[in-house]
Protein backbone atom coordinates (compact mmCIF):
# COMPACT_ATOMS: atom_id res chain seq x y z
CA UNK A 1 0.00 0.00 0.00
CA UNK A 2 1.26 3.83 -0.89
CA UNK A 3 2.51 5.90 2.22
CA UNK A 4 3.14 9.07 2.55
CA UNK A 5 5.08 8.71 6.09
CA UNK A 6 8.56 9.77 4.75
CA UNK A 7 9.63 11.62 1.86
CA UNK A 8 13.73 11.82 1.53
CA UNK A 9 15.07 13.52 -1.11
CA UNK A 10 16.16 11.11 -4.29
CA UNK A 11 18.67 10.44 -6.36
CA UNK A 12 19.56 8.41 -9.44
CA UNK A 13 22.97 7.61 -10.37
CA UNK A 14 22.62 6.06 -14.48
CA UNK A 15 26.28 4.09 -14.13
CA UNK A 16 28.61 1.04 -14.54
CA UNK A 17 29.01 -1.62 -11.65
CA UNK A 18 32.66 -2.18 -10.97
CA UNK A 19 32.07 -5.00 -8.96
CA UNK A 20 35.11 -4.65 -6.65
CA UNK A 21 32.99 -1.65 -4.71
CA UNK A 22 35.58 0.87 -5.53
CA UNK A 23 33.99 2.98 -8.15
CA UNK A 24 30.87 2.98 -10.04
CA UNK A 25 27.13 2.58 -9.25
CA UNK A 26 28.53 1.33 -6.05
CA UNK A 27 30.54 3.66 -5.02
CA UNK A 28 27.23 6.17 -5.87
CA UNK A 29 24.80 4.45 -4.03
CA UNK A 30 26.78 4.27 -1.08
CA UNK A 31 27.95 7.85 -1.07
CA UNK A 32 23.87 8.57 -1.50
CA UNK A 33 23.27 6.46 1.92
CA UNK A 34 25.70 8.33 3.49
CA UNK A 35 24.52 12.24 2.38
CA UNK A 36 21.03 10.92 3.67
CA UNK A 37 19.31 10.75 0.10
CA UNK A 38 17.38 7.70 -1.33
CA UNK A 39 19.28 5.79 -3.51
CA UNK A 40 18.46 4.45 -7.01
CA UNK A 41 20.70 2.64 -9.66
CA UNK A 42 20.11 2.51 -13.57
CA UNK A 43 23.02 0.07 -14.76
CA UNK A 44 24.97 0.97 -18.22
CA UNK A 45 27.52 -1.82 -18.24
CA UNK A 46 29.53 -4.30 -15.86
CA UNK A 47 33.18 -3.81 -15.11
CA UNK A 48 34.97 -6.59 -13.85
CA UNK A 49 39.04 -6.01 -13.39
CA UNK A 50 41.25 -8.72 -14.40
CA UNK A 51 43.46 -9.82 -11.75
CA UNK A 52 45.63 -12.04 -14.40
CA UNK A 53 46.13 -8.89 -16.33
CA UNK A 54 47.16 -6.18 -14.62
CA UNK A 55 43.74 -5.44 -13.42
CA UNK A 56 42.68 -4.19 -16.47
CA UNK A 57 38.46 -3.55 -16.98
CA UNK A 58 37.13 -6.61 -18.42
CA UNK A 59 34.03 -4.48 -19.47
CA UNK A 60 30.02 -5.90 -20.55
CA UNK A 61 27.69 -3.38 -22.05
CA UNK A 62 24.34 -4.14 -20.58
CA UNK A 63 21.78 -4.39 -23.40
CA UNK A 64 19.98 -0.82 -24.38
CA UNK A 65 16.73 -2.04 -24.36
CA UNK A 66 17.38 -2.93 -20.63
CA UNK A 67 19.14 0.67 -19.75
CA UNK A 68 16.07 1.95 -21.44
CA UNK A 69 13.53 -0.58 -18.98
CA UNK A 70 15.24 0.38 -15.82
CA UNK A 71 14.59 4.37 -16.22
CA UNK A 72 11.18 2.93 -17.28
CA UNK A 73 10.10 1.60 -14.25
CA UNK A 74 12.23 4.45 -11.96
CA UNK A 75 10.71 7.18 -13.37
CA UNK A 76 7.43 5.19 -13.40
CA UNK A 77 7.59 4.59 -10.12
CA UNK A 78 8.50 8.04 -8.93
CA UNK A 79 8.17 11.66 -10.85
CA UNK A 80 10.22 14.09 -11.89
CA UNK A 81 9.18 16.41 -8.39
CA UNK A 82 9.97 13.62 -6.33
CA UNK A 83 12.80 12.26 -8.16
CA UNK A 84 14.54 15.53 -9.94
CA UNK A 85 18.65 14.80 -9.61
CA UNK A 86 20.20 12.33 -11.95
CA UNK A 87 23.36 11.42 -11.89
CA UNK A 88 25.34 10.28 -15.07
CA UNK A 89 28.72 8.02 -14.79
CA UNK A 90 30.46 5.87 -16.76
CA UNK A 91 28.18 4.90 -20.61
CA UNK A 92 31.00 3.23 -22.44
CA UNK A 93 29.50 3.28 -25.85
CA UNK A 94 27.66 6.09 -28.24
CA UNK A 95 24.85 3.77 -27.86
CA UNK A 96 24.21 3.61 -24.30
CA UNK A 97 24.70 7.60 -24.51
CA UNK A 98 21.84 7.99 -27.17
CA UNK A 99 19.99 5.70 -24.93
CA UNK A 100 20.64 7.64 -22.00
CA UNK A 101 19.60 10.87 -23.58
CA UNK A 102 16.75 9.92 -25.23
CA UNK A 103 15.75 8.91 -21.83
CA UNK A 104 16.59 12.54 -20.02
CA UNK A 105 14.85 14.36 -23.05
CA UNK A 106 11.57 13.13 -21.98
CA UNK A 107 11.58 13.79 -18.47
CA UNK A 108 14.06 16.71 -18.05
CA UNK A 109 15.22 16.07 -14.14
CA UNK A 110 15.73 19.65 -12.28
CA UNK A 111 19.70 18.40 -11.95
CA UNK A 112 21.26 16.36 -14.08
CA UNK A 113 24.83 15.97 -12.76
CA UNK A 114 27.51 14.50 -15.64
CA UNK A 115 30.56 13.20 -14.53
CA UNK A 116 31.99 12.44 -17.95
CA UNK A 117 33.76 9.31 -17.49
CA UNK A 118 36.06 8.98 -20.79
CA UNK A 119 38.23 6.08 -21.76
CA UNK A 120 37.80 3.23 -19.99
CA UNK A 121 40.92 0.50 -19.88
CA UNK A 122 40.16 -2.53 -22.10
CA UNK A 123 37.96 -0.86 -24.64
CA UNK A 124 38.88 0.07 -28.21
CA UNK A 125 40.80 3.77 -28.94
CA UNK A 126 38.79 4.21 -31.92
CA UNK A 127 35.56 3.28 -29.62
CA UNK A 128 36.39 5.78 -26.90
CA UNK A 129 36.74 8.52 -29.60
CA UNK A 130 33.44 7.95 -30.59
CA UNK A 131 32.48 8.20 -26.88
CA UNK A 132 33.95 11.17 -26.25
CA UNK A 133 32.55 13.02 -28.98
CA UNK A 134 28.76 11.63 -28.34
CA UNK A 135 29.29 12.50 -24.70
CA UNK A 136 29.80 16.38 -25.88
CA UNK A 137 27.12 16.37 -28.35
CA UNK A 138 24.47 14.40 -26.32
CA UNK A 139 24.92 14.76 -22.88
CA UNK A 140 27.07 17.75 -21.83
CA UNK A 141 24.02 19.95 -23.32
CA UNK A 142 21.91 17.95 -20.87
CA UNK A 143 23.86 18.65 -18.04
CA UNK A 144 23.48 21.49 -15.01
CA UNK A 145 26.66 20.15 -13.07
CA UNK A 146 29.65 18.22 -14.71
CA UNK A 147 32.89 17.38 -12.91
CA UNK A 148 35.63 16.60 -15.66
CA UNK A 149 38.90 15.00 -13.93
CA UNK A 150 42.15 16.74 -15.59
CA UNK A 151 41.76 14.64 -18.84
CA UNK A 152 38.66 14.92 -19.33
CA UNK A 153 38.91 18.72 -19.05
CA UNK A 154 41.40 18.99 -21.61
CA UNK A 155 38.91 17.09 -23.67
CA UNK A 156 36.34 18.51 -22.76
CA UNK A 157 37.78 22.20 -23.56
CA UNK A 158 40.15 21.22 -26.41
CA UNK A 159 42.75 22.91 -23.87
CA UNK A 160 46.08 21.64 -22.40
CA UNK A 161 46.31 21.81 -18.32
CA UNK A 162 49.54 21.66 -16.55
CA UNK A 163 48.96 24.25 -14.28
CA UNK A 164 46.01 25.82 -11.71
CA UNK A 165 45.56 28.94 -14.09
CA UNK A 166 44.89 26.75 -16.93
CA UNK A 167 42.56 24.33 -14.82
CA UNK A 168 40.29 27.50 -14.00
CA UNK A 169 40.78 28.80 -17.85
CA UNK A 170 39.76 25.30 -19.30
CA UNK A 171 36.60 25.33 -16.86
CA UNK A 172 35.16 28.64 -18.07
CA UNK A 173 35.43 27.39 -21.33
CA UNK A 174 33.49 24.16 -20.34
CA UNK A 175 31.06 26.63 -18.55
CA UNK A 176 30.59 28.54 -21.58
CA UNK A 177 30.07 25.74 -23.92
CA UNK A 178 27.65 24.08 -21.52
CA UNK A 179 25.72 26.47 -19.46
CA UNK A 180 26.61 23.98 -16.91
CA UNK A 181 28.38 24.57 -13.51
CA UNK A 182 31.87 22.99 -13.40
CA UNK A 183 33.79 21.51 -11.57
CA UNK A 184 37.02 20.45 -12.74
CA UNK A 185 39.79 18.23 -10.52
CA UNK A 186 43.10 18.69 -11.33
CA UNK A 187 43.74 16.13 -8.09
CA UNK A 188 47.14 14.25 -7.88
CA UNK A 189 48.07 15.82 -11.94
CA UNK A 190 48.53 18.72 -10.90
CA UNK A 191 52.41 19.31 -9.10
CA UNK A 192 52.11 20.69 -5.71
CA UNK A 193 51.27 19.77 -2.30
CA UNK A 194 47.48 20.43 -2.55
CA UNK A 195 44.85 18.81 -4.76
CA UNK A 196 43.23 21.69 -6.17
CA UNK A 197 39.83 21.44 -8.04
CA UNK A 198 38.08 24.69 -9.67
CA UNK A 199 34.69 25.39 -9.54
CA UNK A 200 32.89 27.68 -12.15
CA UNK A 201 28.84 28.59 -11.75
CA UNK A 202 26.85 31.06 -11.94
CA UNK A 203 27.80 31.70 -8.26
CA UNK A 204 31.24 32.63 -9.77
CA UNK A 205 34.59 30.94 -9.69
CA UNK A 206 36.35 29.59 -6.75
CA UNK A 207 39.33 27.54 -6.14
CA UNK A 208 38.78 24.38 -3.87
CA UNK A 209 42.06 23.69 -2.47
CA UNK A 210 43.19 20.46 0.29
CA UNK A 211 46.54 19.09 1.23
CA UNK A 212 47.26 15.76 -1.22
CA UNK A 213 46.93 12.55 0.80
CA UNK A 214 49.80 10.30 -0.61
CA UNK A 215 50.34 10.53 -5.09
CA UNK A 216 48.33 8.12 -6.22
CA UNK A 217 44.65 8.43 -7.87
CA UNK A 218 42.21 6.24 -5.55
CA UNK A 219 39.56 4.12 -6.98
CA UNK A 220 36.09 5.87 -6.51
CA UNK A 221 37.27 9.71 -5.91
CA UNK A 222 35.66 11.00 -8.95
CA UNK A 223 32.45 8.83 -8.80
CA UNK A 224 32.03 9.82 -5.32
CA UNK A 225 32.55 13.31 -5.72
CA UNK A 226 29.98 13.64 -8.48
CA UNK A 227 27.47 11.36 -6.36
CA UNK A 228 28.12 13.83 -3.06
CA UNK A 229 27.21 16.92 -5.61
CA UNK A 230 24.35 15.21 -6.28
CA UNK A 231 23.01 14.41 -3.22
CA UNK A 232 23.64 18.03 -1.83
CA UNK A 233 21.76 19.38 -4.87
CA UNK A 234 18.67 17.13 -4.27
CA UNK A 235 19.04 18.03 -1.01
CA UNK A 236 18.20 21.89 -1.99
CA UNK A 237 22.13 22.88 -1.44
CA UNK A 238 23.14 25.23 -3.82
CA UNK A 239 26.02 24.30 -6.19
CA UNK A 240 28.76 26.26 -5.49
CA UNK A 241 28.02 24.73 -1.76
CA UNK A 242 27.58 21.27 -2.47
CA UNK A 243 30.88 21.36 -4.80
CA UNK A 244 32.85 22.45 -0.87
CA UNK A 245 30.51 19.56 1.07
CA UNK A 246 31.79 17.23 -2.00
CA UNK A 247 35.08 17.64 -1.91
CA UNK A 248 35.25 17.47 2.12
CA UNK A 249 33.75 14.19 1.86
CA UNK A 250 35.91 12.89 -0.86
CA UNK A 251 39.36 14.37 1.28
CA UNK A 252 37.88 12.32 4.46
CA UNK A 253 36.72 9.77 2.42
CA UNK A 254 40.55 8.99 0.18
CA UNK A 255 42.12 10.00 3.89
CA UNK A 256 40.43 6.84 5.23
CA UNK A 257 40.75 4.98 1.36
CA UNK A 258 40.37 0.66 1.25
CA UNK A 259 43.48 -1.51 0.68
CA UNK A 260 43.08 -4.31 -1.32
CA UNK A 261 45.58 -6.56 -3.61
CA UNK A 262 44.99 -4.10 -6.14
CA UNK A 263 47.65 -1.10 -7.20
CA UNK A 264 45.04 1.32 -5.80
CA UNK A 265 42.59 1.81 -2.99
CA UNK A 266 39.57 2.66 -2.87
CA UNK A 267 37.62 5.34 -0.91
CA UNK A 268 35.90 4.82 1.97
CA UNK A 269 32.29 6.73 1.89
CA UNK A 270 32.24 6.50 6.08
CA UNK A 271 35.26 9.29 6.22
CA UNK A 272 33.25 11.76 7.87
CA UNK A 273 31.34 9.72 9.80
O1 LIG B 1 36.26 5.66 -11.79
C1 LIG B 1 35.72 5.55 -13.05
C2 LIG B 1 34.80 4.39 -13.18
C3 LIG B 1 33.46 4.62 -13.32
N1 LIG B 1 32.56 3.64 -13.46
C4 LIG B 1 32.95 2.34 -13.48
C5 LIG B 1 34.30 2.02 -13.33
C6 LIG B 1 35.26 3.06 -13.18
C7 LIG B 1 36.66 2.73 -12.98
O2 LIG B 1 37.03 1.62 -12.72
O3 LIG B 1 34.68 0.73 -13.35
C8 LIG B 1 31.93 1.28 -13.64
Amino acid sequence: MATTANNPSMTLTIAGSEATGGAGAQADLKTFQELGTFGIAALTCIVAFNPRDSWNHRFTPVDQQVIADQIEAIFATYSTDQLNTVKLGMMGSPATIATVSAALASRSPRHVVLDPVLICKGQEPGHALDTDNALKEELLPRATFVTPNHFETEQLSGRRVSSVDQLQAAAEEIHRISGAAVLAKGGVRLQGPDAVDVFVGEEGTEILSAPKVGEHAVSGAGCSLAAAVAAELAKGTAPLEAARRAKEFVSAGIAQRVAGNTPFDALWQGGLR
